[in-house]
């Protein structure tokens, strides 16, 4: 698609998730007979809005869409639906971003190696000058553990590629698993319906689910109970789908022997939740897609939309 005025608002507080210089004279060099403007902060952005016809942004309100009458398509490279809304007329295609597979499956294995390898205690017995080598005894390596991700959509899938490289056993579980039955990265795919009989077997049990309605507490009570003893679970997605109470029950009587956490019911979380001091706990400040590529991988995704649509 062709686009003959853009606008940019892509600041965020998170200074890996801002546009920078060199990204503006990439999207120049590669778009030369479109008019870029860079705004200069949200009043200049909206003041901006009514000649754009692309825009690139990480926050978009509905009410906005009235402003600006010669949109045609706006990207926002979060995954989630949160900060940008869809036109409610449907008038401008909304698209989010779906490159985010590559980073935050690094930040999965992270979390995945702390617990198997266990690094918090090397840390911690580092601090203190203690050589404790007779009790890794419990290390176990991933190409014989099974992994279940919870959620595979973009995510998931880029997950499931690593884990595949990395030897694990993986199932999918999908809401709708037609098309998916395929995947030569996973060993099985399941619907949502038939967790419960796959909990008991998994060593590691990923979240990688979209936030809203249509998640909301869906990992219950009797799930947790159903995991397998000693299990891991790990949260990249959002933090509706269980609650936490629930978790760190599990976390505190089993079956459950640790967490990866990187999003929670509230953010930031609070100083007062439990979950900071429970010790078989690895807390990431929803950072797991925090990464220098970011925004490189933003434009490579956007660059490849433009020429499709
Ligand atoms: C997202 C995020 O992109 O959570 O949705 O960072």
């Amino acid at each position: 698609m062709k686009t003959s005025n853009l606008l940019i608002h892509l600041y965020n507080n998170v200074d890996a998730f801002s546009l920078k210089a060199r990204h503006v004279d990439l999207i120049r060099a590669t778009l030369p007979e479109t008019r870029i403007t860079v705004a200069e902060g949200n009043h200049d952005f909206l003041e901006k809005l009514p000649e754009a016809d692309c825009v690139l942004t990480w926050v978009f309100e509905s009410g906005w869409y009235e402003g600006a009458p010669k949109l045609k398509t706006l990207f926002t490279p979060a995954a989630g639906h949160d900060w940008v809304a869809a036109d409610p007329a449907g008038r401008v295609r909304t698209f989010y971003g779906s490159f985010h597979g590559r980073i935050m499956r690094e930040s999965l294995l992270a979390m995945m190696l702390h617990f198997n390898r266990h690094i918090g205690k090397s840390l911690e017995d580092q601090r203190k000058r203690i050589w404790g080598r007779l009790d890794y005894t419990d290390n176990v390596a991933l190409f014989s553990q099974r992994v279940l991700l919870v959620g595979f959509g973009s995510l998931g899938q880029s997950m499931a590629e690593l884990l595949k490289a990395f030897g694990a056993g993986i199932t999918a579980v999908k809401r709708d698993t037609a098309g998916f039955e395929g995947n030569p990265n996973v060993d099985r795919i399941i619907s949502f319906g038939r967790l419960e009989d796959e909990l008991p077997f998994a060593d590691h049990v990923v979240f990688v689910l979209p936030g809203g309605a249509g998640t909301d507490g869906i990992f219950t009570a009797r799930h947790f109970n159903a995991m397998k003893p000693g299990a891991h679970l790990y949260n990249l997605g959002r933090g509706n789908c269980y609650r936490e109470e629930d978790l760190l029950s599990a976390l505190r009587t089993g079956p459950l022997s640790g967490a990866g956490l990187d999003v929670f019911a509230g953010e930031p979380l609070a100083p007062t939740s439990p979950l900071w001091e429970q010790p078989n706990v690895l807390i990431t400040p929803h950072s797991s897609a925090i990464s220098r590529e970011y925004i490189d991988l933003f434009i490579q995704e956007w660059f490849k939309k433009l020429m499709e649509i």
